[in-house]
């Protein structure tokens, strides 16, 4: 069954200008874009966003940091998309990135690490609706 996950290319890919090759990335591991837009939030906006680490140590340099610049969330498509973008991009801190993964290759710090991907098909679902419409869905999918 064909499975969505949510990505977000953070503002550090955008200012790197390696979008385009993260993206290439995403498709040749057999990922398909159903949607895709580029967004700035304002802090409000990306506070919401994570607001599951709102009481962490770094949840305010983390706002600060995706309310930077613009970002390009995406909605992927694939069998075990959840799981195997998780695997794509790698851990959190490029430091303990597996090699060959997205982060492990552009990210320069745990906080900019590049990519963001949902972490459970539950949070995919939510992390979907809050950047894209039904409409948008449905019309894409
Ligand atoms: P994930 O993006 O790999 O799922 P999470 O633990 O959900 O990682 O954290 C969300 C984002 O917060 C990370 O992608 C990263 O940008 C930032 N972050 C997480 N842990 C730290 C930290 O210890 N220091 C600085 N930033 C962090
Ligand atoms: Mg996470």
């Amino acid at each position: 069954m064909k499975e969505r996950t949510l990505a977000i290319l953070k503002p550090d890919c955008i200012e790197a200008k390696v979008t385009g090759k993260v993206i290439d990335e995403i498709l040749a591991a057999g990922f398909d874009i159903i949607a895709m837009k580029m967004v700035k939030m304002d802090a409000k906006t990306a506070g919401e966003f994570y607001r599951v680490h709102k009481d962490k140590p770094f949840y305010r340099d983390l706002v600060a940091f995706m309310s930077s610049g613009r970002c390009i969330p995406m909605v992927l498509e694939k069998e075990n998309a959840v799981e195997d973008f998780r695997k794509l991009i790698g851990a959190t801190d490029p430091a303990e990135a597996e090699e060959g993964t997205i982060r492990k290759k552009y990210a320069t710090s745990k906080q900019n690490n590049i990519v963001h991907g949902s972490d459970s098909p539950e949070n995919a679902r939510l992390e979907i609706s809050f950047f894209f419409s039904e409409a948008e869905l449905v019309q894409n999918g």
